[in-house]
Parts: C-alpha cells; sequence; structure tokens
C-alpha cells in the first residue's frame, strides 16, 4: 500500500476571527491537500505567546480557529486537527532544537527582525526570538514531508531543513527533511485600506480586512469600501492598480475564473460592478461557513472532545519522535 506524503501546517489563534487571506492562503490549500495527503493541522496556541496576548481573549480564540478549521472543511475524522499546547513534545523538541541553533543564524530571520521592529528589538520576547526552532520542532516530530507555506514562512522551513540535516548528522538519522510548498503568489491577499500591505489578523486597523465570522452585510459594506485606484479600467496591474488587482484576485478565488477571464467581463464597466460582485462572491462562500462555525461555538464541550481526540493521536507520533530525540542526544529515559 502506498503512503501518503505528510503535511504539517497551523495557524495562530492571534484573532477573534480568521481572515480572507488565510481562508484563501491557507483553509483552501488545505481542505484540497487532505485528499493527496496524510494531514497534520495545528491550532499554533504557543506560537500566539510570542507577542502579548490577554489570556481570556486567547482561550476563546483558540476555540474560534479550530472551529473555523472545521468549517471551512478540515475533517477531523480524516486529518489531525489539534491544539499545540495539548502535545507537550512541541516545547520539548524547541528546546532541544534551539541548542543546535546558532545565535548568527535565529538573528538572520527575517520575520523575527520585521515583528521585533514594530516594538523595539529590546522589547521583542526570547520566545519571538525562538518562534522558528518552535516552528521547526512543530514540523519534525510528525515527520512530516510537505509544509504548505506563504512566501514569508519560506526562510522558517529553510531553518528546519537545516536543523534536521544537522542534527542527522550529528546524531545519526532521525528527522524526514520536509520540503516547502509555496502557496502561489494568486493566493495572497492585501489590505483593503491599503493594497500594498498583506491582509492580516493583527493589522493595526481592522478597516481593510475582511473576517470569515463577520456578519455578512459587514462582509459587504468593506468590500464596497475598498479603496481602488486612479482610472476607470478594471485591468490586473499590481504596480498601477493594486487596489482593483486585489480585488480582481479576491473574486478569482472565489469565483473560479481566471483573472483575464474577469478583466474580459469588466471592459466598459466600473469599479462599482467588480466591489457588488466581490462581496456577492465572498458572502456566498463565507455564509455557510460562518453559520458553521457558530454552530460548533456554541457546543464547546462537543469541540473540545473532538481536539482532544485529535491531540491524543497526534501525541502518539509526536512522543515516539521525542523519545527517540532524548535517546540520541544521551538523556537517561525516565523509569515508568
Ligand atoms: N494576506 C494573506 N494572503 C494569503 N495568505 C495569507 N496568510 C496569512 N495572511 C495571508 C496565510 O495564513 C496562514 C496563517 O498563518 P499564521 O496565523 O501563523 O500567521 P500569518 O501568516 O502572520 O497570518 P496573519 O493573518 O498575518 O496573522 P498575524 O497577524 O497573527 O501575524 C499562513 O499559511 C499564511 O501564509
Amino acid at each position: 500500500m502506498n503512503q501518503k506524503p505528510r503535511l504539517f501546517s497551523g495557524m495562530q489563534p492571534s484573532a477573534d476571527s480568521l481572515q480572507i487571506g488565510n481562508y484563501v492562503g491557507a483553509l483552501v490549500q488545505w481542505r484540497n491537500m487532505q485528499a493527496t495527503h496524510d494531514a497534520i493541522f495545528c491550532v499554533v496556541d504557543l506560537h500566539a505567546l510570542t507577542v502579548p496576548q490577554d489570556p481570556a481573549l486567547l482561550r476563546t480564540q483558540i476555540r474560534r480557529t479550530a472551529a473555523q478549521y472545521i468549517a471551512a472543511g478540515i475533517d477531523p475524522s480524516v486529518s489531525t486537527l489539534f491544539v499545540q499546547s495539548h502535545v507537550p513534545a512541541h516545547a520539548e523538541l524547541a528546546w532541544v532544537l534551539n541548542t543546535i541553533t546558532g545565535f548568527g543564524e535565529a538573528s538572520r530571520m527575517t520575520q523575527f527582525k520585521d515583528k521585533a521592529s514594530r516594538g523595539g528589538t529590546d522589547a521583542a520576547s526570547l520566545g519571538l526570538f525562538a518562534y522558528p526552532t518552535l516552528m521547526a520542532a512543530d514540523i519534525l516530530l510528525y515527520d512530516t514531508n510537505d509544509v504548505p507555506v506563504g512566501d514569508d514562512q519560506k526562510q522558517h522551513v529553510e531553518l528546519t531543513r537545516d536543523l534536521a540535516n544537522r542534527f542527522n548528522t550529528r546524531f545519526g538519522q532521525t528527522f524526514v527533511v520536509p520540503e516547502p510548498v509555496i502557496l502561489p503568489e494568486g493566493a495572497r491577499i492585501y489590505d483593503l485600506q491599503n493594497p500594498i500591505a498583506k491582509m492580516s489578523k493583527s493589522a493595526i486597523s481592522d478597516s481593510g480586512v475582511v473576517w470569515l465570522l463577520d456578519e455578512p452585510a459587514a462582509t459587504a459594506k468593506k468590500i464596497r469600501s475598498a479603496v481602488t485606484d486612479a482610472g476607470r479600467e478594471v485591468r490586473f496591474d499590481r504596480g498601477e492598480k493594486p487596489g482593483v488587482s486585489n480585488l480582481l484576485t479576491i473574486l478569482s478565488s472565489f469565483g473560479g475564473s481566471s483573472i483575464t477571464a474577469l478583466e474580459e467581463t469588466y471592459v466598459g464597466r466600473g469599479y462599482g460592478d467588480l466591489k457588488k460582485d466581490v462581496a456577492e462572491a465572498v458572502v456566498s462562500v463565507f455564509e455557510p461557513i460562518r453559520s458553521r462555525a457558530l454552530e460548533l461555538l456554541d457546543d464547546p464541550g462537543e469541540l473540545d472532545r473532538i481536539l482532544g481526540v485529535n491531540a491524543d493521536r497526534a501525541n502518539e507520533i509526536a512522543e515516539d519522535t521525542l523519545a527517540t530525540v532524548y535517546d540520541r542526544v544521551g538523556l537517561l529515559p525516565r523509569r515508568r
């Protein structure tokens, strides 16, 4: 029997709702890859702790993120869907990986530089600095072959590969060396009010962010208020027309037509028509997902049960890998 390749991916529960970019750039790809992969999806709550969080809010956000994964089509009876902190081996393997990661090597990670520069590097936590080794642990615990990530995470997967190779060379073959599966540029969504910046859960202003769990009317209103560009022509041109290009990308992702086909449809029509169609397309896809997520959130006991069963499944694999790692580096096994 041919085993399917293993996939690992995750998102941070860093907001009450996921945004349209998380949906197009991650969830849609994850949902499709369930057919071809033995998939493991994680709500990476320990990663979210690398910047300050309100404890009560964070707890809610973790459940809400898991509910949105399921509502968007991640099937927890087919794939493994769990919360990172429910599998202690993530933090434990991250520690071992920290000990084989160079300070200079970690300092070169551009995401740390970006995120740390927002509040001043001195104020950044050690946790934020060590984010990439925790991510490496997430991936390496599960003998992962493929890691679907956005462009911005590619450097972290490269570090993961380096660490896996380094460990294997020093301590003997232990880790599968994973491959990044870089999502196509077409899957990148930009802020509706500032279409040269990536849309982000933790954007300073939420006026340009379309939330998966927003009321349909609010979603439509935000899209109708999106910034567009000078001129009237509906044409894809990221440099000259970032706002219109972003709307075309969204419509293409939600409606299935190619950007070129859409450009033809809008010859002689204005930005108003485009916005109206984008709003309709997004609302019709998000409405059922939102209802399903809210239904799941109405029964937190059942949601926690699903996450518990899945965490057991993840723990089984992760504990095995960690035991091998502890043994390879020379730690004494605990007698039970
Ligand atoms: N704008 C986007 N377009 C396409 N894909 C996107 N992703 C995020 N924003 C876009 C993809 O969603 C996943 C989320 O990963 P994450 O939660 O670990 O953090 P992130 O990439 O930093 O996403 P956010 O929404 O910007 O979160 P915050 O604000 O918390 O940092 C990834 O697969 C990412 O590629």
